[in-house]
């Protein structure tokens, strides 16, 4: 006969098991990172071999990259309106940076809403939506003031393009706050799951970073990126106007200092890279760090003089394409590289499906976690990026497809061209004529006109005036 204290271990030791296997999961914790003005220079992705970006690089490394990620808006507002509504551009109304989203996008339709819905609490700090039109009730808690940053007292660049050094630490710019408050929050104690938001400020302008960051990055080494000075010849006066060749990139020519530039916004790159790391540090050191999903992204692309363009503000690769990283424990492999297109407005519905929320009848964007849990699945949909009212790219693993609201097209062979230099438009080659075929069947209906407009398309009363101011807010490009 087996011996009673024996048996009692025995079913001790079974009922543990059963107890271990009835635990319910931990809910999923959700860390948010938006990045402002962070193009594709990030070392994973390898478009500029100049870069300095090793927290980048770490965290990509932890779960799936995306090679072939994009804004759905190549401008700050309404690419960070989109994404947080789930509701595109041409759905919203929401096309410039003078355009107030807070008038047609309700309380009930945002990302925030949908998780505190369920349950979770939501933190947020720094640039989530772009800074002129904040509705932080949107949140359970936001950190209010960041502070200013220090500002350089001499030279600050050229014309609109700002840029300087500063003799200053890493703590002396809001970012440091940004960060830490997500580093706060992570080492704090929850009795609900949270979802984080941490927008970093940097590397939007003004170039601005500490000194070492420059360094980094000595000028003698710095190399412009892959340019063609007659790159706009066979590119329709659509896209003409939006490079504005005469503006910034002219100023900058005559100015000599195109490299500085270059190595201003790698050292404001390696800055915000740093930031980073110490968000991913205090993760990886936290409570939460097996039930924490980590999302980052760029709110859009950047050109540096490519097509002789500065900023945003148009529809080729340099200014739609933006990092995005996924890490989602129990999902995620390590080192997992997506070549798929996807755009930004699959990040709610995927937040929302791998934290069992029910995704909103409104969001347009459909969830990516079957790309995250086998990168190489089959996927079907190009990226679409949106540029004020009637203009769209469509992107694909071969080919960039755009459409002017006036008809004006421009098709790139990515694969041959991977820097857009040749329009193939006009091309009769039949993989050009069918490419050109598949993508314009994803253009969107004509859209809504831009926020301050009747429906018509007429300008309402004043609403001139209003487009002057909200052109002077653009150009302002307040981050
Ligand atoms: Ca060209």
């Amino acid at each position: 006969m087996r011996s009673p204290s024996l048996i009692l271990t025995a079913l001790l030791a079974l009922s543990a098991l059963t107890a271990a296997a009835a635990e319910p999961p931990k809910p999923l914790n959700v860390l948010f990172i938006a990045v402002d003005d962070l193009n594709h220079w990030v070392g994973y992705l390898n478009r500029n071999h100049q870069t300095v970006t090793p927290n980048l690089d770490r965290l990509a490394a932890k779960g799936v990259r995306f090679t072939r990620s994009y804004c759905a808006a190549p401008v700050c507002n309404p690419s960070r309106a989109a994404l947080m509504s789930g509701l595109r551009p041409s759905t919203s109304g929401v096309y410039e940076n003078g355009d107030d989203w807070r008038t047609v996008i309700p309380a009930d339709r945002p990302l925030t809403t949908a998780f505190r819905n369920a349950g979770y609490f939501v933190g947020g700090s720094g640039k989530i939506y772009h800074e002129a039109y904040p509705r932080r009730g949107e949140w359970d808690d936001y950190l209010e003031d960041p502070g200013r940053d220090p500002l350089p007292a001499g030279d600050t660049g050229v014309g609109g393009i700002k840029f300087a050094p500063l003799d200053c630490r890493d703590e002396d710019l809001r970012e440091w706050k940004v960060v830490q408050y997500g580093i706060d929050q992570l080492n704090g104690p929850h009795d609900r799951p949270f979802l984080l938001t941490i927008g970093l400020f940097k590397p939007h302008m003004p170039w601005n970073v500490p000194r070492k960051y420059f360094d980094m990055h000595p000028l003698d080494r710095i190399e412009l990126p892959p340019h063609r000075e007659d790159d706009l010849k066979d590119v329709p006066p659509s896209g003409v106007r939006m490079a504005k060749p005469g503006g910034d990139h002219a100023a900058m020519l005559a100015s000599g200092r195109w490299k500085e530039a270059v190595q201003a916004y790698l050292a404001a790159v390696s800055y915000a890279d740093a930031m980073i790391g110490r968000l991913v540090d205090a993760l990886d050191a936290s409570a939460y760090k097996d039930n924490t999903a980590v999302v980052l992204w760029g709110d859009h692309g950047w050109h540096l003089g490519e097509k002789s363009h500065w900023r945003k503000f148009a529809l080729w690769e340099e200014a739609t394409r933006a990092p995005l990283i996924w890490v989602v424990p129990g999902l995620t492999r390590p080192g997992g590289v997506c070549d798929r297109t996807v755009d930004f407005m699959s990040i709610y519905p995927t937040l929302t499906d791998l934290c069992g929320i029910p995704t909103p009848a409104h969001v347009e964007g459909k969830s990516i976690k079957a790309l995250l849990a086998d990168p190489s699945a089959a996927w079907e949909t190009p990226a679409l990026t949106t540029y004020r009212f009637g203009n769209h790219a469509l992107r694909s693993e071969g080919w960039r497809y755009i459409h002017y609201l006036n008809g004006d097209e421009e098709l790139y062979d990515e694969s041959a061209d991977p820097y857009e230099w040749t329009n193939l438009i006009g091309s009769t080659s039949a993989a050009a004529r069918s490419a050109r075929a598949g993508l314009s069947k994803f253009l969107p209906g004509p859209g809504k006109p831009p926020v301050g407009e009747s429906a018509s398309g007429t300008p309402k009363k004043g609403a001139a005036k209003k487009k002057a101011a909200a052109k002077k807010a653009a150009r302002i490009d307040r981050p």
